[in-house]
């Protein structure tokens, strides 16, 4: 029954703890309202025929005699559509309830939407854009906020759909209840690539989530692997500009653990300001950070050290696709105004008054 009013509503699979139940308010009420219109239109055709003036009823006199219905009838409505308001307002307080209250054991993670890219960090460190990575059967509570604009963080599998604010946390949870990888939209206009922002929550068995979390993405089966390529293309066609493409991609190969994008000093030099300035090597010498200087630096970092910073980073070299690589320059390119103090080694504490992880991404 469930499953067949599912297909003639074409609604999605339900894969949450609470799918079934929303899914149960859902059918009840179209069910009654259904069965109300039935209900009237079939009365009202009744009387249609039942009243209907004939020639010969002309010539009775009709008017001021208007028949009262039965006490019994008006009871009975009446009765009947308080018992009905009562019935909505019960299921649908519970309901709202237990989407409201997630449990205690809840895992937590961090959503941060943004024009146009979900972004999710977990407690443990990690972080990822467009891919939210979940184990099955156990409570996920989702802390959102925005970076921009309003958005609308919406899982149709889970029936689960919350605004996401600026200046603000909101939350939403779900237990998924099977492994497969379930679409995030934004159900919130939120500009031009709005409907591009998109994005996949991919559930795993609770061993391969250990997995994932052991290993990343390469170790995820492969409906997961798909899922999260799949994502990606999506991602690259939200993004119109390349510089929100070379954020994407900075995050991804793990750049900005020790780069930042907004100025304050880490682990390696800042990419504000660095784009065409002059850079002070460790022999001495000095080089213009442009595509050449920026692309050495990234392939084989030991030849050219920044004067003052260690050599910690590791070498590039056929790990990044000359794509990403342009799409990162025009990212440095596109921060080359932004303020930032003397480029010096981090000192290991939060120095220059900043934290260190820009964009929301963890180091
Ligand atoms: C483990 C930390 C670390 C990671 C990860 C890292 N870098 Fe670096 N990076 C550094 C340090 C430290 C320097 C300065 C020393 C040097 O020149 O090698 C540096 C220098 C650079 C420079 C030269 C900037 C300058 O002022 O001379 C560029 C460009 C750069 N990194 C790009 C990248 C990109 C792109 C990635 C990701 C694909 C990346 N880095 C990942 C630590 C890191
Ligand atoms: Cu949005």
């Amino acid at each position: 029954m469930n499953e067949l009013l599912r297909q003639l509503l074409f609604l999605p699979e339900q894969r949450s703890s609470l799918a079934r139940e929303i899914d149960g308010l859902h059918y009840f009420v179209i069910g009654v309202t259904m069965g109300g219109a039935v209900l009237i239109t079939l009365i009202g055709g009744y009387f249609l025929l039942r009243y209907r003036r004939r020639i010969q009823d002309t010539a009775r006199p009709h008017a001021g005699t208007v028949a009262r219905p039965a006490l019994f009838l008006e009871t009975v409505s009446l009765f009947g559509l308080g018992f009905l308001f009562l019935t909505f307002w019960n299921i649908g307080t519970r309901q709202f309830v237990d989407l409201r209250t997630a449990p205690d054991d809840a895992l937590d993670v961090y959503v941060t939407g943004k024009q146009w890219m979900w972004k999710f960090g977990y407690p443990e460190g990690e972080s990822e854009i467009s891919v939210l990575y979940v184990p099955v059967r156990r409570p996920v509570r989702l802390i959102m906020t925005s970076r921009d604009v309003i958005h609308s963080f919406f899982v149709p599998e889970f029936r689960i759909k919350q605004d996401v604010l600026p200046g603000r946390y909101t939350t939403a949870w779900f237990e998924a209840s099977q492994p497969g990888a379930y679409p995030i939209l934004c159900t919130e206009y939120c500009g031009t690539s709005h409907s591009g922002m998109r994005g996949q929550v991919i559930a795993l068995d609770p061993a391969d989530y250990e997995r994932w979390l052991a290993g990343g993405a390469a170790s995820t089966p492969a409906f997961a692997q798909e899922a999260a390529a799949r994502a990606e293309e999506q991602f690259a066609a939200a993004q119109p500009t390349m510089p929100a493409r070379g954020e994407h991609a900075a995050a991804r190969h793990g750049c900005l653990r020790c780069h930042t994008l907004d100025g304050t000093q880490h682990v390696g030099p800042t990419w504000a300001g660095l784009y065409r300035s002059v850079v002070p090597l460790e022999d001495g010498g000095e080089r213009v950070a442009d595509e050449v200087y920026i692309t050495e630096s990234i392939m084989d970092p030991l030849a050219v050290l920044h004067r003052g910073f260690p050599a910690v980073m590791p070498s590039y070299l056929g790990q990044i696709t000359p794509p990403d690589i342009a799409a990162m320059i025009e990212l440095m390119k596109s921060i080359r105004d932004v303020p930032h103090g003397p480029v010096v080694p981090w000192d290991g504490g939060v120095s220059g008054g900043g934290a260190p992880a820009p964009g929301g991404v963890r180091p």
